[in-house]
């Protein structure tokens, strides 16, 4: 199974509102089998089709100690959220990058799974702020966008130096 190359910020595809799943095919099951292969290889606890250039409202979450708790997203909705946390975060899009952001304490996401039923989790803790994080993503947002003008211009600068070098 390929793993899929990942976005990193600040491009702009990651600025791409992903669009609603409309048929969940062998083409859906395949991207959601590669996207989990890439998040375990990261490693990462969650992916954003968006991350792999795929603009799909279509999410993978494990957030398991024993990394085999696979959660497969399709259109997944907030339906429900409450209370503040207070979190540090990466993201696979922003290597070497950790910052803390604040975030609903609990969420309640509403979704389809890979047979097409609706489904709906409810979170809180490290699986609350992941859900939150990769919804952000497929509405074209990235967690630094929680951060200060200054650190954004930073990281920008810091991960554009990055890709210079490693061209
Ligand atoms: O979207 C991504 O790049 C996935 C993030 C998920 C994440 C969301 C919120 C808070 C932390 C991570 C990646 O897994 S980043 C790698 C990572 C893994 C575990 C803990 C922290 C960062
Ligand atoms: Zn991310």
């Amino acid at each position: 199974m390929p793993l899929l190359p990942i976005l990193r910020f600040p491009d702009p595809r990651l600025k791409i509102v992903a669009a609603a799943v409309e048929n969940i095919d062998h083409t859906i099951r395949r991207l959601a089998r590669d996207m989990a292969e890439t998040m375990y290889e990261a490693p990462g606890i969650g992916l954003a089709a968006t991350q792999v250039d795929v603009h799909k409202r279509l999410v993978v979450i494990d957030v398991s100690e024993t990394r085999d708790q696979l959660l497969v997203l399709i259109n997944p909705k907030l339906l429900e959220s409450q209370g503040v946390q207070v979190c540090e975060e990466g993201c696979l899009s922003v290597p070497g990058i950790y910052d803390k952001v604040e975030r609903a304490e609990s969420v309640v996401v509403g979704y389809l799974d890979l047979d097409g039923k609706a489904q709906t989790i409810a979170a809180d803790g490290m699986l609350a702020v992941c859900l939150q994080h990769e919804i952000e993503h497929l509405d074209g947002h990235v967690f630094v966008e929680h951060l200060s003008l200054l650190k954004q211009t930073r990281i920008k600068s810091k991960l554009l130096k990055q890709s210079r070098i490693t061209a």
